[in-house]
This record gives structure tokens, C-alpha cells and sequence, in this order.
């Protein structure tokens, strides 16, 4: 038996209080996932993922490093960061934990009470010392993206080292030169700390692995369509979290074995919900691991959500980076021009994202769309306005929520949610 405990303390995680936080977690993924009926069987590697979460999947990545193969951890907060250039320079990106709320009185000390959960959450996760994936990172890139994380780095970069991206704020050709050299810079930042020089094999390598993974989610995606539909809200969020702390190559085997089963069972008419239930199309910010609070209300309260227009689901794996690039600098351009495509509300205007949300809700075939911003997210929040316009001009029924990480609300969220999914 492994002693896991040895390595979180060699981490120098607070081995007791992270015990607590998996008793919790655990006991979360219990009530909302496992109790789910008529999961494609193939679902049963997410279950893997979960239990490994914290343990395994920490354990392969950081026994790599002490067994002589120096693969560096790099952690990423945003979907603005290629993994594309991590990889191709021999290192692995992470996605950090912030989808939970922790030691909010410490991460006060160092932002506002009235910040968005999501930034609370790592500073939290950082100072309780619980995120096994900050504590084994070796760099952490940041990106000025929103005002309260491009300020709230400023205070994580004193308990990490950081390397921060700057991301545009509009789309025009002299922000795209810029964000071009954004990621010709993170690519030298990344080799510098490998050691390890990012080659024309290496990038094409890369770029085609997580090309793959896209692919992959892609086809789990367009299964989705069907009524019944083959798989929760739930299993596909979860999948998509999955893809920024699993092994790639064998997380996409995962996902295309889940495709075969969906695309059979959407033949067969085997659901996972049953054949009419109230398809929800999501869109907002993004869900970051443990947060599943919303996906199980309303799939509890008899719809589910058939796609998300968020960070994590469709603008994850919507657009590939083409794999016929000559060079590493015309590679390293490629992949910032289609980084530079994901439609965060960061961006103005950002008419993009509107257009996607009502595209996928007549593809996926959405009774509605729920459109959630986690409290104190302005610039998603603001976006809700032109949101609720685009779909009442398409025709769908639209419902904007505010939520955080604490249970206090869900009485008055699982309210609504069922008012809504009686009224579409
Ligand atoms: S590309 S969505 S992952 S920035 S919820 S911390 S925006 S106040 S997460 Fe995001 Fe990158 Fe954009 Fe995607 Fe700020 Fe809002 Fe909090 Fe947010």
C-alpha cells in the first residue's frame, strides 16, 4: 500500500485538514454521482479520476520527477494557457483546484471578502495548504484576465512562484501580434525551466495530443443531441474537469470509449435522463473541480443539461489547432490565434459567445439555457443582459443565476431551477 500520507506531507500539505476536505469531497461525489441512474458504463473511468484525484494521479506525476525524469508540474488558473507549449517543453499542465470554498479568514487577508469564490478558493486551497496540485506545482502561470484575478496574482505570487500571461482585452491585428508574442514568451519562460528546448517534433507532438483530446470530446459532445440523451450533464462536466489534471493520452481513450458507447446507446435510444426530460443548455464561468453543485440541481430536479458554452465544456475543445504548422514560430502563432478565439466575457465586444450560446442550443436541441455567474464575477454578470436579449430573440427560454460555493442558497436555487424546468 502506497502511504499516501508520506507524500502529501512531503508536499508540505496540512495532512490532517486535507483529510477532512476528502472526507467531504468524497462523500459529494457519493450523493451526486453515484446515485445517478443508467450511466454509460464506460463512465466508471470518471469514478477512477475522482478517487485518484488527489492520490494517483499526484503520486504518477510527482514519482516521475524523483525517479530521475525531471517532468515539471506547471498550473494554470485559465483556459488562456496552451497546453500545447507546456507539453511540447516536457512539462505537464495542471488546472488548479478553486471549485470549493476553504480557509476563507486566511484568504481575507489577502483579498476582499466581496471577492468572486472562484479566486477565494485558491487562495484558500494555497493557504490551508489542501491542493495537492499547488503544492507539487513547480511554476504557476497567471493571466491578466479579470480585474479581481490579474490583482488577486499579485498577492498568490507571494506564496508561489508565478509567471503572469497578459491576455488582450479586444480582438484586432495589434492585439493578436501581442498575444503572439505572449506565447513565444511563455514557451521560452516554460524551456527555461525544463531545460528543455521546444522542438518542430515536440510542438507537432503536442499540438496533435491535444487535438486529440478535443476531437474526442467534440464526438462525446454531438452525441448529446439525441433524446434521450446518453449521458448526464454531470459525467460530461466532470470529463471536461478531468482534462486539465488526467494524463492526456489516456484520458482521450477514456472519452472516445464513453463516445462509442453514447453514439450506440443514442442509436438504441438508451438515456441517461429519461426521453423528454428538459434539456438545459449552460453557460456562464467556468466549473472548476468540486464545483457540481448546479449540474445536480437541476439534473436532480428531472431536466439535464445537454452542453455547456463555458471554460469548461464547449470553449475547451470547440476549435483544434491546425497540425500542418512548418515551423515551432509558426506553430507557437497557430496556437495563439486560437487561443485568442475563446469568447471570455473578458473580451469586448464579445458578440462570439452569444452566437455560440444560441448555435449549440438549437444544435443540442435546449429547452432553455441557465446562464450562472459565480457571485462578484462583474464582467459575466454584465454579459447576462445581452445574453437574456439574443436568446429571447431566438426564442428560448432563459434563466441568469448568481451562485457561490456555500450550500446557504440551495433551497432557494433548487426553488427556481424547478419553477423554470416546469415553465419551459
Ligand atoms: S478564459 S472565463 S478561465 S478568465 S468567475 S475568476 S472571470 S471574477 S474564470 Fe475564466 Fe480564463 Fe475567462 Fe475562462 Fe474572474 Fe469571473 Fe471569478 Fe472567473
Amino acid at each position: 500500500e502506497y502511504d499516501y500520507h508520506k507524500m502529501w506531507g512531503d508536499l508540505g500539505m496540512d495532512v490532517e485538514a486535507h483529510d477532512g476536505l476528502l472526507g467531504v469531497v468524497g462523500e459529494m461525489y457519493q450523493t451526486m454521482f453515484l446515485t445517478q441512474k443508467n450511466r454509460p458504463a464506460s463512465t466508471s473511468y470518471l469514478d477512477g479520476v475522482a478517487a485518484n484525484l488527489h492520490s494517483g494521479r499526484i503520486r504518477e506525476m510527482v514519482d516521475g520527477r524523483s525517479e530521475g525524469n525531471p517532468k515539471k508540474i506547471i498550473g494554470s488558473f485559465c483556459l488562456y494557457v496552451p497546453e500545447e507549449v507546456v507539453t511540447a517543453a516536457g512539462a505537464v499542465e495542471v488546472g488548479l483546484c478553486a471549485g470549493a470554498e476553504w480557509a476563507p479568514e486566511d484568504a481575507e487577508r489577502y483579498v476582499p471578502r466581496n471577492t468572486c469564490p472562484l479566486i477565494k478558493g485558491f487562495m484558500g486551497f494555497k493557504l490551508g495548504r489542501v491542493c495537492p496540485y499547488i503544492e507539487s506545482a513547480d511554476l504557476v502561470v497567471g493571466e491578466n484576465t479579470c480585474d479581481g484575478k490579474k490583482k488577486a496574482y499579485e498577492q498568490f505570487s507571494k506564496l508561489k512562484p508565478m509567471y503572469i500571461m497578459d491576455v488582450p482585452h479586444v480582438r484586432n491585428d495589434d492585439t493578436k501580434l501581442q498575444w503572439r508574442h505572449q506565447v513565444h514568451a511563455l514557451a521560452a519562460r516554460i524551456e527555461e525551466e525544463t531545460g528543455q528546448k521546444i522542438t518542430e517534433e515536440s510542438l507537432r507532438a503536442a499540438i496533435k495530443l491535444a487535438n486529440d483530446k478535443r476531437r474526442a470530446l467534440q464526438r462525446l459532445s454531438a452525441t448529446r443531441a439525441a433524446d434521450p440523451v446518453p449521458i448526464s450533464g454531470l459525467d460530461c462536466l466532470l470529463t471536461v474537469q478531468a482534462a486539465f489534471m488526467d494524463d492526456s493520452a489516456r484520458l482521450t481513450g477514456a472519452i472516445n470509449q464513453m463516445a462509442d458507447e453514447c453514439e450506440k446507446r443514442a442509436a438504441e435510444g438508451i438515456g441517461a435522463a429519461p426521453k423528454g426530460a428538459k434539456r438545459i443548455l449552460y453557460t456562464g464561468t467556468p466549473m472548476a473541480v468540486p464545483n457540481w453543485k448546479l449540474f445536480n440541481i437541476i439534473e436532480k430536479a428531472g431536466g439535464v443539461v445537454v452542453g455547456e458554452e463555458c471554460c469548461t465544456g464547449s470553449r475547451y475543445y470547440k476549435d483544434l489547432v491546425p497540425e500542418d504548422g512548418a515551423t515551432v514560430d509558426e506553430m507557437l502563432d497557430d496556437i495563439a490565434d486560437r487561443y485568442l478565439n475563446i469568447q471570455c466575457a473578458i473580451f469586448t465586444p464579445n458578440q462570439g459567445r452569444r452566437d455560440d450560446v444560441i448555435r449549440m442550443a438549437r444544435e443540442l436541441h435546449a429547452d432553455g439555457i441557465i446562464d450562472a455567474s459565480l457571485s462578484f464575477c462583474t464582467i459575466y454578470e454584465m454579459e447576462a443582459f445581452d445574453m437574456e436579449k439574443a436568446a429571447q430573440e431566438a426564442g428560448i427560454p432563459y434563466m441568469h443565476l448568481s451562485t457561490d460555493y456555500s450550500a446557504e442558497g440551495d433551497g432557494q436555487l433548487t426553488t427556481r431551477i424547478q419553477a423554470f424546468l416546469e415553465m419551459i
